[in-house]
């Protein structure tokens, strides 16, 4: 069977692309995208020029104006983003009804057995003649494929990755480039000497499913640049998660910073996607295999950090903590209840519409 061509169509800096769209005497300056410097809230983004002195998606605005203080800051506007955003969407849909939307501004598209430069070369000028933003666009067997070739091409990329090329593109890449590696597969893939996607390919299948379980199957295929994932144009995102299994079962006592990293990782893909939550859901699977959700839904939307971890911490203490008094260990039970896996869920989605909140909620935290 022929394989599918697919593109994964990236956006450019996209907020602060927009804002100096819509004020071109910033062309050039640094530009911060997230709030005021004083405020308590983090950059969502910045341009290239304000990424040269270290400032990144997620880091304080208050470090991001040491970094660079004289460095441009500008306030979200969830809505005009939006407005783009459909309308790079709708470019797409002219080459492609197979789209996959990611992110507030990305997007996988399939082309069927097309071939995906020519396609991908007159996107990116209609992207820009018709926006003025500038899209990097992966081309490859698949998904994996693509996106890398985008990642490796930013800024203002087009690169294809053809199946031909992955044994030499994919070896000297960190593992971390892999869908799906995070920073905690990562550590342990480095606990087992393992750092570069090459160093993957002396082991077995069995070597991965031993220490990943199911998902070690797509480890094995993704190092050797397989995969099967279609592109799969879903009509919305319901609701997003993150969740870790324990290389070995923990102390409920000793889970509370995995379930900060869990928050922080869910309330960045929350805001990449451009919506905000009203509903926060803890997973809670025991060593025994027991697994337990617990919600709680708030009066008001959210986006940061501090309020999903404030709420998953809660339902956390209330609902396993404090249920369960030999999960602290010095109670009468026959020991501490361990904990096998840690989840982080929101939910009740809804788009950014109005532009400040984000700050005013920082201060509920
Ligand atoms: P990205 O595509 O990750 O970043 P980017 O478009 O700004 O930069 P580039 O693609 O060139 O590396 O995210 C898209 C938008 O999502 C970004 O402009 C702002 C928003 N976002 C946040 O609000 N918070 C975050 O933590 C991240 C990563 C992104
Ligand atoms: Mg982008």
């Amino acid at each position: 069977m022929k394989k599918h061509t697919v593109l994964l169509c990236d956006l450019d800096a996209f907020f602060a692309a927009v804002e100096i769209l819509d004020q071109p005497a910033l062309a050039g300056r640094p530009v911060v995208v997230g709030g005021r410097p004083g405020s308590r809230g983090v950059v969502a983004t910045c341009n290239y020029e304000a990424r040269r002195y270290g400032i990144r998606s997620a880091m304080p605005l208050a470090e991001a104006r040491r970094r660079c203080p004289h460095a441009v800051f500008l306030p979200t506007r969830h809505h005009r983003y939006r407005e783009l955003s459909r309308q790079v969407l709708s470019i797409y849909r002219r080459y492609t009804p197979v789209i996959e939307p990611v992110s507030i501004d990305e997007a996988y598209l399939d082309l069927g057995h097309r071939p995906g430069l020519p396609v991908a070369r007159a996107i990116k000028q209609a992207v820009k003649r018709e926006t003025g933003l500038i899209v990097s666009i992966g081309v490859g067997g698949n998904k994996f494929l693509a996106k890398l070739a985008c990642e490796l091409a930013k800024p203002d990329g087009l690169r294809e990755i053809s199946d031909d090329q992955a044994p030499q593109v994919l070896p000297p890449l960190p593992v971390r480039m892999l869908p799906g590696v995070g920073p905690k597969t990562g550590e342990r893939l480095s606990q087992l000497g393992v750092k570069l996607i090459g160093d993957l390919w002396q082991y077995p299948i069995q070597w991965f499913i031993d220490h990943f379980g199911k998902r070690g199957y797509d480890l094995y295929y993704l190092a050797r640049g397989i995969d099967h994932r279609p592109v799969s144009p879903i009509s919305e995102v319901k609701s997003i998660s993150d969740e870790t299994t324990f290389p070995v079962d923990r102390k409920a006592t000793d889970v509370l910073p995995s379930l900060r990293s869990a928050a922080q990782e869910v309330g960045s893909r929350l805001r990449k996607a451009g919506r905000r939550a009203q509903t926060v859901t803890i997973k809670v699977r025991f060593a025994d295999f027991v697994t337990i959700t617990r919600s709680r839904t708030l009066s008001f939307p959210f986006d940061s950090d501090e309020i999903i971890y404030r709420e998953a911490r809660n339902l956390f203490q209330q609902h396993v903590l404090a249920s369960s008094p030999a999960a602290f260990g010095h109670g009468k039970g026959p020991g501490p209840r361990l904990i096998r896996l840690l989840g982080v869920q929101v939910s009740n989605l809804q788009p950014v519409t109005t532009p400040y909140q984000i700050n005013l909620f920082d201060h509920l935290g």
